[in-house]
């Protein structure tokens, strides 16, 4: 075991291999008992059972269909775009893609897909469970989009998980195909800007833990704000996906600021800068059919680089899209397997294939193979009803608002909260507003948070463009917008409207120059010692960048794993709801280790509001004493 220990350590998977980690790391020694772990999870359990879990309307554990798992044979994938990038490296990888005629896809369903539909809570459980089927069924697929954006910060705030054991895990699962991630240019997977050394030292880790292609944005379209982010993936040996993030309308003349010659201006600056791939990411679905003809048709003109698409199918509009984009020449889209697909998730890989039928430019898939790996997410998409959107059908208002796919439901929640939640038709209608005076901006994580936050603020407020400049001096503007309108998330195309920056700022300063340049590198080394100390065991340099990251998420997550262990190891009913009385589970700790859990009965809440479970753990009765809180 202590071997087994060793090379599934995070700083043995990270690459750090020249510290003398094993010394300095006592926990690869200490094997904890299986009561100690029980006693965890029981609490978890317990917990979770009495108490609920956050978001989830509280009903008595569902039952849930066991999800349908295909078969496969017990052999290695076959080979696929891994394999080519190992063999070929990043330039010849970008010829491979560049010299045949297919359509190659990105599957996005364990990333962006439950990003916009299910609030980016699907657990690594689930992926883990079908990441084996799925590089056998999707080996064509160019890459599987399946970490960054969102997705880091809820595993540890929410799903109570190290999301770098599921990118580690899935790597091993999924050994043939390219892993992609999503990185915010100099906001990392974060929505502040961070030091350069943390960017790369993120780029670097994500990378020798199995990152493979970078997609990397900037949310104001800021070139200067992706620079270090490219620069730090090209110094990893890995592929460089340069992102244009896609506003307004190229087919509308009176919207002059975002023109093809401005989409193809950038594409050429991104190929200076020493992009492998340009992206073009449409993140809110407003890239319409004929827009994306003509759009790709130019590019294809003026650069070299393969073209990879993305979009949102909130519309309803995706597939159509996406098969005249392939008309003109696109190299790759991302979609998702079909359950997990349409709305304000990807369009769907299932409906793209048989839309290309007959077409010269097919999808080489198997579509068998993707029908059964999109049943698995049919089942599993239930357990996590509570986390739907409500969307029931293709939005067109889409193309006025202009709202990313994922800041609709987000949104709507804000406006809830502060009371708006039945005035969302007007929140929707100033942020269009909002969107205008600031000059018509990107809106994309998290400059479209900026604006969301504007429009709420002026809606709560009765506020509208001429009152916000007349009185604007004795407003208080949210903190996002100020910090906005000083330049600390970038610089917006056209500069910042002055008066409107003016009224905001009042006696603040703006800058001009990254604000990269302006942070402080951090001390890696000394945070892992300061890391030490206040947890008392060894720190990774996962969790050195996590911590430098999102600092107080960091923290909550330590303590929650303190309190309950590893509960990324429980099935996601149980994670969600808890237990039912009388039920049975198992629950396998770790791989040849399971524990087998019942739950015996209830006891009554005594005075100081505490209730008594009864577990079975074994075989062996537990009581485990929680506190209702409801
Ligand atoms: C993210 O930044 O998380 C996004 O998906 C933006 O579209
Ligand atoms: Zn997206």
């Amino acid at each position: 075991p202590f071997l087994e220990n060793v090379v599934k350590h995070p700083n043995f998977l990270s690459g750090d291999f020249n510290t003398s980690f094993i010394d300095s790391t006592p926990q690869l020694f200490l094997f904890p008992t299986r009561k100690d772990r029980g006693t965890k999870l029981l609490t978890y359990i317990g917990n979770v059972t009495v108490n609920g879990f956050p978001g989830i309307e509280r009903t008595e554990k569902p039952s849930f269909a066991k999800p349908r798992i295909p078969e496969i044979a017990n052999v290695t994938p076959t080979s696929g775009t891994k394999q080519l990038l190992d063999q070929l490296g990043p330039e010849g990888l970008v010829k491979w893609i560049k010299d045949q005629n297919d359509v190659l896809i990105t599957d996005t369903t364990m990333r962006d897909a439950h990003q916009s539909l299910l609030a980016t809570r699907v657990r690594s459980h689930d992926m883990f469970k079908i990441a084996e089927q799925s590089a056998h069924g999707l080996h064509d697929a160019f890459s599987f989009e399946m970490w960054g954006g969102a997705t880091f910060d809820v595993a540890y705030r929410f799903l109570k998980e190290n999301p770098w054991d599921r990118l580690i895990t899935l790597r091993e699962k999924m050994p043939n195909v390219l892993l992609q991630m999503l990185v915010r240019g100099a906001n990392a997977v974060g929505y502040t800007n961070y030091p350069d050394n943390v960017i790369r030292e993120f780029i670097l880790k994500s990378a020798q833990a199995g990152v493979d292609v970078f997609r990397i944005f900037d949310s104001l379209n800021w070139i200067k704000g992706m620079e270090v982010a490219i620069d730090a993936t090209r110094q990893s040996g890995k592929i460089a996906e340069a992102a244009i993030c896609y506003t307004g309308d190229i087919l509308d003349d009176s919207r002059a600021k975002y023109t093809v010659q401005y989409y193809k201006d950038m594409a050429k600056e991104l190929e200076a800068t020493g992009a492998h791939i340009l992206a073009i990411k449409d993140m809110a679905g407003l890239l319409k059919p004929e827009a994306a003809y003509r759009l790709i048709s130019e590019l294809k003109d003026s650069i070299s680089l393969p073209i990879h698409l993305h979009t949102h199918d909130t519309s309803g509009n995706g597939i159509y899209m996406y098969s005249r984009a392939i008309d003109a020449g696109v190299d790759i889209v991302d979609t998702a397997l079909g359950t997990m697909a349409g709305l304000t998730s990807q369009p769907s890989a299932n409906t793209l294939y048989y839309a290309l039928s007959g077409k010269e430019r097919a999808l080489r898939a198997d579509i068998n193979e993707i029908e059964k790996l999109s049943n698995y997410w049919e089942d599993v998409r239930k357990y996590y009803s509570d986390f739907e959107s409500g969307m029931m059908s293709p939005h067109t208002e889409i193309y006025v608002h202009e709202m990313p796919g994922g800041q609709y439901s987000n949104l709507q929640q804000q406006a809830k909260a502060v009371g708006l939640g039945n005035r969302f038709e007007e929140v929707k209608d100033m942020y269009s507003r909002v969107n205008l005076l600031f000059g018509d901006v990107v809106k994309v994580t998290p400059s479209s948070k900026v604006v969301g936050d504007m429009a709420l603020f002026m809606v709560q407020n009765d506020l509208d463009e001429r009152s916000v400049l007349e009185k604007g001096k004795t407003i208080d503007f949210p903190d996002s917008v100020i910090e906005f309108f000083q330049g600390y998330i970038g610089q917006p195309y056209g500069g910042f409207p002055e008066e409107l920056q003016k009224v905001i700022l009042k006696d603040r300063k703006a800058i001009t120059i990254r604000p990269g340049e302006l942070l402080e590198p951090v001390d890696f080394e000394s945070l892992k010692e300061q890391l030490f100390n206040k947890w008392n065991r060894p720190i990774s340099s996962h969790e050195v960048l996590a911590y430098s990251l999102y600092p107080k998420v960091f923290d909550e997550f330590m303590e929650t794993t303190k309190q309950f262990g590893d509960v990324s190891v429980l099935d996601t009913p149980t994670f969600l709801y808890g237990m039912k009385l009388g039920e049975e589970l198992e629950v396998e700790i770790e791989t040849g280790k399971t524990l087998l859990v019942k739950l015996v009965s209830i006891g009554q809440a005594q005075a100081d509001g505490k209730r008594t479970l009864y577990f079975e753990l074994n075989g062996q009765p537990r009581e485990i004493d929680i506190q209702d809180v409801t």
